[in-house]
């Protein structure tokens, strides 16, 4: 089953939205695997967003994302991936749709409240970099699914 790596950026713990947004993926049906709050350090920063380092943002984009906790989560699901890219919404919150996580909670593009994985190839590669194997929860629900 596919699995992707979201985050509740600082932003997102100060604001008291863990809950809200924890609960978004689990009514959507999606599955928890794993889950913890943590600080993220400039060496997890740097090698997380390199993709970005030459971009002008990635000096303030690593210093919010080690200014104080996030909440690292790893989620399975059908196709869960893009699923959760759209049910973020656009990486600018003026440009993201109400209904979307950035269109109902954020306002300015580098306190954005979540991050996603954008590829399976990111998927795994963000989940191996934020989580250790025995942090990944195999389980099956075993209540209907649709209760
Ligand atoms: P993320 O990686 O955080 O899930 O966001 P994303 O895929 O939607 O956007 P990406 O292009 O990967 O950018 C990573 C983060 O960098 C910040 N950003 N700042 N100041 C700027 O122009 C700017 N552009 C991007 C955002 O916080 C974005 O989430
Ligand atoms: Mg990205």
């Amino acid at each position: 089953m596919e699995k992707t790596f979201l985050m509740v950026k600082p932003d997102g713990v100060q604001r008291n939205l863990i809950g809200e947004l924890v609960t978004r993926f689990e009514k959507k049906g999606f599955h928890l695997v794993g889950a913890k709050l943590m600080t993220v350090t400039k060496e997890l920063a740097e090698n997380h967003y390199g993709e970005h380092k030459e971009r002008p943002f990635f000096g303030e984009l690593v210093d919010f994302i080690t200014s104080g906790p996030v909440f690292a989560m790893v989620w399975e699901g059908d196709n869960v991936i893009s699923t959760a890219r759209t049910m973020m919404g656009a990486t600018n919150p003026k440009d993201a749709n109400p209904g979307t996580i950035r269109g109902d909670y954020g306002v300015q593009v580098s306190m954005n409240v979540i991050h996603g994985s954008d590829s399976p190839t990111s998927a795994e590669r963000e989940i191996s970099l934020f989580f250790n194997e025995n942090e990944l929860n195999e389980y099956t629900k075993t209540i209907s699914k649709w209760v």
